[in-house]
């Protein structure tokens, strides 16, 4: 299995309860290196860009609203299989249908504040890498 790349966002909603240091530990202890990492409070324009997948979506205003209503700290995590294994580890969408031991189950508040964003496929995370950071800012 390759050693990957894959873009992680910790919500707003997860920054404000203080639990930057607690997510970023599960990905650490799943065997992920955070590569890059800052923290970003982001523009109504930055959120529409990076969600612009889902803009013809009902859910996109709210999702804009809350992704612009405090800072996230977005990381660029490597390991093997990296971007599959993120999204096992953050556990599904929608916090009532996530496992046991994922941090949608263990943190987030609703579908639509559900604490984290990780990358569905290889372009993605390549596309949403690099709206994010710079070449120069991972350091892997
Ligand atoms: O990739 P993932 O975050 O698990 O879900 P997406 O289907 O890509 O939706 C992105 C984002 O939109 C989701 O994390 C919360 C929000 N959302 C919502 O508020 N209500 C929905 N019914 C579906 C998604
Ligand atoms: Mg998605």
């Amino acid at each position: 299995m390759a050693v990957e790349r894959t873009f992680s966002m910790i919500k707003p909603d997860a920054t404000r309860r203080n639990l930057t240091g607690a997510i970023t530990k599960m990905f650490e202890e799943a065997g992920f290196s955070v590569i890059a990492s800052k923290r970003v409070w982001m523009s109504r324009r930055e959120a529409e860009g990076f969600y612009a997948v889902h803009k013809e979506r009902p859910f996109f205003g709210e999702l804009v609203e809350s992704m612009c209503s405090g800072p996230t700290i977005v990381q660029v995590l490597q390991g093997e299989n990296a971007i599959a294994r993120n999204r096992e580890i953050m556990g599904a969408t929608n916090p009532s249908d996530a496992a046991e031991g994922t941090i949608r189950k263990a943190f987030a508040l609703s579908i639509g504040e559900n604490s984290v964003h990780g990358s569905d496929a290889p372009e993605t995370a390549s596309q949403e890498i690099a709206y994010w950071f710079s070449e120069t800012e991972i350091v892997g």
